[in-house]
């Protein structure tokens, strides 16, 4: 095994995820670049199904070694909504919109949920690798840093904040993202 050459391409039109996926890999020795190609994004209601064609059509279209990832956040009082809905409810409702959805209830309990597909044209089959944390859902918004849902979700272990009041190296402590993430380098790097 060697920690020379190492390269995943991560295909995403988000630039936070891939600056929040960039540090956590290269922690682990694989170097990462931002591939910013538009690869199909199926409707389902599973998140690894989404990520694996996705992955796969990256591939089709770079011939690369690429990740995708797909993430949502899966809130108990609304039954998992948004889940895998999570970008399209961000883009029309978003933050605010989802604490009017739950103004009324004290039950604030969510989870962020990452599934990281690897593929590569040299493979068979795509490769996923899963990442969740627990937390719950402010009152309020909360915070200015990272992206999404952020400033309403405050993760357990956190001491009390949410991650859009922490660096990008907390929130990599705790996120996940950066938990699939890293799996996935352990994985790499013994390949
Ligand atoms: P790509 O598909 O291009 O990678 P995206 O932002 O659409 O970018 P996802 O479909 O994986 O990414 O994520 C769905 C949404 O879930 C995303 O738009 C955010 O609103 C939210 N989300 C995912 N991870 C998050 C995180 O770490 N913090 C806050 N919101 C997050």
């Amino acid at each position: 095994m060697s920690l020379k050459g190492k390269v995943a391409f991560f295909v995403t039109t988000n630039f936070h995820k891939f600056s929040e996926a960039r540090h956590v890999l290269a922690e682990h020795g694989v170097a990462t670049a931002m591939l910013r190609i538009e690869a199909i994004e199926i409707q389902d209601d599973n998140l690894e199904g989404i990520a694996k064609a996705s992955v796969r059509d990256a591939v089709e279209k770079s011939g690369l070694p690429v990740l995708v990832e797909d993430a949502g956040l899966f809130i108990d009082a609304l039954k998992g909504f948004p889940g895998p809905y999570s970008s399209y409810v961000y883009r029309t409702l978003g933050t605010r919109g989802v604490l009017k959805l739950m103004e009324g209830t004290d039950k604030r309990n969510a989870y962020f949920y990452s599934v990281i597909a690897f593929h590569s044209p040299e493979r068979v089959s795509p490769k996923c690798f899963h990442g969740k944390v627990e937390g719950r859902i402010t009152l309020n918004e909360q915070g200015n840093q990272g992206f999404g849902y952020d400033p309403i979700f405050e993760p357990r272990g956190g001491a009390g904040i949410t991650f859009a009041e922490m660096t990008t190296a907390m929130k990599n402590r705790l996120s996940h993202r950066a938990q699939a993430l890293r799996k996935f380098a352990v994985w790499y790097r013994s390949t």
